[in-house]
């Protein structure tokens, strides 16, 4: 959350990385991302026909998914069509097109007009450069005491929608400073307070710049490093989550398959992991339970009103892309030690491939809870089952912010998306020191004194997840269990109990969650399970806080989709982002709002749930100077899809795994 600003130390590293980008393998399913021979081609098509230029840049580069039907009924071996879509800049025009790769055609280009894209990396470069060259801000800096620049860095953000109508139709960035004199892992201990630059990226010229005024820069400086000098804490013995037999999953091309699951793997630029097709085997049967499961945007509004934090409300994924934000997973800390990690191809500014290494990992562990058990007292029965899973990890980082983002498959046929919190708060300087100092009280108006002369602004985090379920089948529907109380009368034993009222959900709309209980559940139209119950997969919203901002304040407006923790949509293959295809600096209700409006039926047909994962950062002192993860989900969680217990069937601990290379059951259990 906090602002992007280390993006810059990201970009320079995805420099360094595209030197590695390697000999492309031919996609084997059609689901596969872009190889770097696919970007190649594309943006070789473009130019051939004159679309594009030498010149031209490319917010995105990414597969264009064949239609879901053809994908359903493709079978491995089977050819199939490769298509991408790419998003340019000609100077100020942004276009689209898409690419058909299997014939070798331009199958269709449009511009877009009044839109910001995503931001490029040389935009945000260029922007980071630019600030310390114009004499209006070194007026600033003086004003500061600051008259040599080597050691303040500039962190350009996005600008949420524009108000001012000076500024319409340009390519903007606001850009704070830092001072990093002495920092090594935390450059966002000395903010440089009240100035802002206002900078058009295209033209690298600095619009504006706003001084509020001095505020003295912090002096102390962060750091998370370990120091074992002053470290109260004695190294522990290993404690360790290892496979010493080799994983227990397969992977085919970017398809995983572990325990009775299946489900295929893919990075975009800027949904950042996109899990497919997912299958749990039931008897002789792959039974489906979702198409497609990925992020869709998100949207993190800061609390502050001044002119210099008033537009932080970021929405990391339209503006800048969790997949080109990915960072590099380290074994043995971000995941387990021998986990597997996978690269993944993206495009550059430039419409080149770029290679990302290690950014992510997948992992089995034991959780160290009970799959299930029962202790039996009048037979003295013991069975307890070990409850490993399994985990997809992949880790944007947003400037400041660490993003972990987990899809987990276990063995009770639970999906969870998990969201972890970390890094590093987003901070204001600020005069007071404690409480005690006499500007505390204002100076703390809108987030927590951390540290000395830092506040943490207090602000929110949602993350709109595309949940595309398809519980055996795509003929879903939507059903609300409501928990009604019931009051009895002429029954001594009893007052009142709660009864489960179950309805459907007809038709598209954002689901009002607040104020009843009630649980929300996508049922297959015609299976049924042992007991005749249609089979299902319930939807539990763990962490469902939604937006407090006014509904026709101009941040919340573009981000409307977190006014709600559920929305319903009908499937429609061009639906995909919660806050509209050019969040970027936009100004208007698009996405989810849009997609409802018309309040399609989504009974009995191939529906798509949106759940936003959203939770409230009021900042702490334990926040700094680095956050300790703080992990929010929801849970897909099977509701009479199987007849009985799923996990029935895993053998306890001690039965050993068949050797070799027959599918292993049971991970070395290292506690
Ligand atoms: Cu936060």
């Amino acid at each position: 959350m906090l602002g992007k600003s280390s993006v810059a130390g990201l970009a320079l590293a995805l420099a360094a990385t595209s030197l590695q980008a390697q000999a492309p393998a031919a996609p084997t399913d059609p689901l596969d991302a872009l190889t770097s021979a696919e970007i190649d081609r594309t943006v070789a098509l473009l130019n051939a026909g004159k679309f594009a230029t030498p010149d031209s840049r490319y917010p995105n580069i990414t597969l264009l998914e064949s239609p879901k039907p053809v994908v359903l009924q493709w079978k491995p071996g089977q050819p199939f069509e490769r298509r991408a879509h790419a998003t340019f800049l000609n100077g100020d025009r942004l276009f689209e097109a898409d690419v058909n790769l299997t014939k070798g055609a331009v199958e269709g280009v449009r511009e877009v007009k009044d839109r910001q894209s995503t931001i490029l990396f040389e935009e945000f470069l260029g922007a980071s450069e630019v600030v310390k060259t114009d004499p209006r801000w070194r007026a600033a800096m003086r004003k500061r005491g600051y008259t040599s620049y080597d050691q303040i860095i500039c962190a350009p953000l996005t600008v949420g929608p524009v108000i001012d109508e000076r500024y319409r139709g340009l390519r903007l960035m606001n850009v704070p400073c830092f001072d990093k004199a002495g920092a090594v892992n935390n450059v966002y201990g000395r903010p440089i307070e009240n100035l802002l630059a206002v900078v058009d990226v295209r033209k690298r010229k600095v619009l504006d710049v706003i001084d509020l005024g001095v505020v003295p820069v912090p002096r102390d400086v962060p750091s998370h490093a370990y120091d074992p000098a002053t470290s109260t804490r004695q190294p522990t013995r290993p404690v360790n989550i290892v496979s010493p037999q080799g994983p227990n999953f397969t992977l085919t091309g970017s398809e995983v398959a572990w325990d009775k699951w299946k489900f295929h793997v893919r990075v975009d630029k800027r949904l950042g992991p996109v899990i497919s097709r997912i299958t749990y085997r039931n008897g002789a049967e792959d039974r489906q339970i979702a198409y497609q499961i990925n992020t869709s945007e998100m949207f993190v509004p800061y609390m502050d009103p001044s002119r210099t934090w008033a537009y932080r409300a970021y929405m990391d994924i339209g503006e800048y892309g969790f997949g080109a934000l990915s960072s590099p997973l380290k074994p043995g800390s971000d995941c387990p030690v021998d986990a597997t990690f996978l690269d993944a191809t993206i495009s550059d500014d430039h419409g080149k491939p770029l290679m990302l290494k290690n950014v992510v990992c997948i992992f089995e562990r034991d959780t160290g809870d009970p799959l299930w058990r029962h202790y039996e007292f009048f037979t003295e029965s013991h069975e307890s089952r070990p409850n490993d899973d399994r985990v997809v990890r992949m880790a944007p980082e947003v400037g400041n912010y660490d993003y972990l983002l987990d899809f987990v498959f276990n063995r009770r046929g639970e999906i969870e998306v998990r969201v972890g919190a970390y890094g590093i708060d987003a901070t204001k300087a600020v005069a007071a020191r404690t409480m005690a100092d006499a500007t505390a009280k204002d100076d703390t108006q809108y987030g927590t004194l951390i540290a000395p002369n830092l506040v943490g602004v207090n602000h929110d985090h949602f993350m709109s997840f595309r949940v595309d379920l398809d519980v055996d089948g795509q003929d879903n529907r939507l059903v609300k269990d409501k928990f009604v109380q019931r009051t009895l009368t002429g029954n001594p034993l009893r007052r009142s109990l709660w009864q489960v009222e179950k309805s459907v959900v007809d038709s598209e709309q954002a689901i009002e969650t607040a104020h009843e209980p009630a649980w929300y559940r996508v049922e297959s139209h015609d299976r049924r399970n042992a007991m005749g119950n249609p089979t299902s997969f319930q939807i539990a919203l763990d962490h469902s806080d939604t937006s407090l901002l006014a509904e026709d304040e101009p941040q919340q407006q573009r981000a409307s989709f977190s006014a709600s923790p559920l929305w319903v949509t009908r499937y429609h293959p061009d639906e995909n982002f919660a806050a509209g295809v050019y969040p970027n600096q936009n100004r208007n209700v698009e996405g989810l709002p849009q997609f409802v409006s018309n309040h399609e039926s989504v009974r009995d047909t191939d529906l798509v749930t949106w759940i936003t994962v959203g939770f409230r950062h009021q900042t702490r002192a334990e926040d700094w100077p680095v956050m300790p993860g703080m992990w929010h989900s929801f849970k897909l969680r099977p509701f009479n899809f199987f007849d009985r217990n799923p996990g029935l069937d895993v053998p306890p601990v001690g039965v050993p795994a068949p050797t070799q290379s027959a599918q292993p059951s049971q991970t070395e259990r290292g506690r």
